[in-house]
């Protein structure tokens, strides 16, 4: 069945991006794709602006851009402190990524994350007419739907989470585990990128408060709860023709030029711990240390935007990364040879996507990930008569779909440092078929099977009595 065309969509998340018409893809697919579900189904995309105020007041600003509508609201600072830095970015981003070491619990910020996800509910509950299909994103607004019913909706709600789920034994440290899950049954289909996840959080509902699941049914008590994994995927022909679009082209051959006939590994990151840039640096050293003949033949650039700058644990990060950085640049770089070109800042699709083109290996090695989408838009981005290799991390989502890359613990600077040598010495043969099995995965499970599959669930659940 598809999509009930007589349902609007309300898509809530924390930030909200109004299509741009840009034609250098600077947006993010996930904004595309949520952007044309709103499009095919009408509806509105409603979350926070970004802006700040002295008090919170539930004002919404409208604007309306391509068939998509937006709502956002500002929220005050103390809301962004303990809701957005606080909560969602120094308790549950780290506990979700299994940083148990990072994650910081704090009672003001549990409280300003429940206290901002009742504004938004009471400020959303008027936009949302019966009949709509309500669907929530990411681990910013886990109680937004029980927020919603205590309101009286009674309309379909699903909820995506876009990071990891964590095992039992690690949500367990969260104070606010089992009433945080409790939260969930609010919903009517709840989305992971992979089983893993899934079964992590069905392992919580059902040791910890009882549920039972049939099927793909989780029930507690009167509540019944539809889980699904459902990988988020890339439009591939978008990205595949970002990367021969004429910005595309031009950063393909600028990089060609600036690598003199050495072979680029490329890496692509928000600043972030879970992304495993120290351990990449490193493996990448090791493999410099073990290979000496190989150390002018290739050099590792990696493109990290600092994210979150706010938060310490962010900060400590970059300068650690800065710092080893400089140390094996220091140690090993010659006149004319630099192993490590390491820039912090973002670049428009187009440019990253020809920059993709150019490099012989992507190296995506996070310790966690959700998905990871950069390692799907570097398969899409390769020339299909001689493309480049992915060294994939298996901690990461995507490494259930992509069995075909280099697959490695990220953890092992000596399994990352043979990875790269068995990519710098596959043959074109081999290239060819691993990136042909990958890009018919990618291909199948593309972005806009990811939202109609989720949608499609959506609907068809009845709504609940
Ligand atoms: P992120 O942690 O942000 O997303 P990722 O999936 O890799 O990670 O998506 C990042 C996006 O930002 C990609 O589209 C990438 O091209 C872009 N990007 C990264 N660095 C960039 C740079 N320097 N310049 C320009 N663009 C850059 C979260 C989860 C992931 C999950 C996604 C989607 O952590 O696991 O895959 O949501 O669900």
């Amino acid at each position: 069945m598809e999509f009930d065309p007589l349902s609007r969509l309300v898509i809530i998340s924390n930030r909200v991006s109004a299509p741009n018409g840009s034609h250098s893809g600077a947006q993010g697919g996930l904004a595309v794709a949520l952007a044309s579900a709103l499009q095919e189904n009408g509806g509105i995309w409603f979350g926070w602006s970004g802006e700040e105020t002295d008090e919170y007041t539930g004002q919404i600003t409208f604007t309306r851009a391509e068939g998509v509508t937006t709502a956002t609201v500002d929220l005050e600072a103390q809301d962004v402190d303990e809701y957005y830095n606080g909560y969602a970015n120094r308790t549950l981003w780290p506990l979700f990524h299994y940083r148990v070491d990072l994650a910081e619990y704090e009672r003001e910020f549990a409280g300003g994350y429940k206290r901002v996800n009742v504004r938004f509910a009471e400020t959303v509950r008027p936009l949302i007419e019966d009949g709509d299909a309500v669907w929530i994103q990411d681990y910013h607004m886990f109680p937004l739907g029980e927020e919603l019913r205590r309101l009286g909706l009674k309309n379909r709600i699903g909820f995506f989470l876009h990071i990891p789920w964590p095992p039992r034994r690690l949500l367990s440290i969260l104070p606010e585990a089992e009433a945080l899950v409790r939260t969930m049954f609010a919903y009517d289909v709840i989305g992971f990128h992979t089983e893993e996840w899934l079964s992590s959080f069905v392992d919580y509902a059902c040791h910890e408060l009882g549920a039972t699941l049939e099927g793909d049914i989780l029930r507690l008590g009167e509540r019944r709860v539809q889980v699904m994994a459902v990988p988020i995927g890339i439009d591939v022909d978008e990205f595949a023709e970002l990367a021969t679009s004429t910005r595309g082209r031009l950063a393909f051959r600028q990089m060609r030029d600036s690598a003199v006939g050495r072979d680029m590994i490329v890496g692509v990151d928000r600043l972030d711990y879970s992304k495993g840039l120290e351990e990449r640096f490193l493996g990448y050293e090791r493999f410099l240390t073990e290979h000496p003949e190989e150390r002018k033949e290739v050099f590792l650039l990696q493109i990290a935007p600092p994210s979150r700058a706010s938060v310490g644990s962010y900060q400590r990060i970059r300068s650690s990364l800065e710092s080893i950085a400089g140390r094996i640049n220091g140690a090993y770089s010659d006149v004319d040879w630099t192993p490590i070109r390491y820039v912090n800042q973002g670049y428009p699709r187009d440019v990253l996507a020809g920059i993709y083109r150019a490099a012989k290996i992507g190296l995506v090695t996070p310790l966690r990930d959700g998905m990871n989408l950069v390692a799907k838009e570097y398969v899409a981005a390769q020339n299909p008569e001689d493309p480049g290799v992915l060294i994939l991390s298996r901690f990461a989502g995507a490494a259930c779909q992509l069995t075909d890359a280099v697959l490695i613990n990220p953890y092992s600077a000596e399994e990352m440092a043979d990875a790269i040598m068995q990519a710098l010495r596959m043959g074109r043969d081999e290239r060819i078929e691993r990136w042909e099995r990958m890009m018919a995965v990618i291909r199948r499970e593309d972005i806009a099977w990811w939202r109609r599959t989720f949608t499609n669930a959506l609907v068809r659940t009845p709504e609940p009595a």
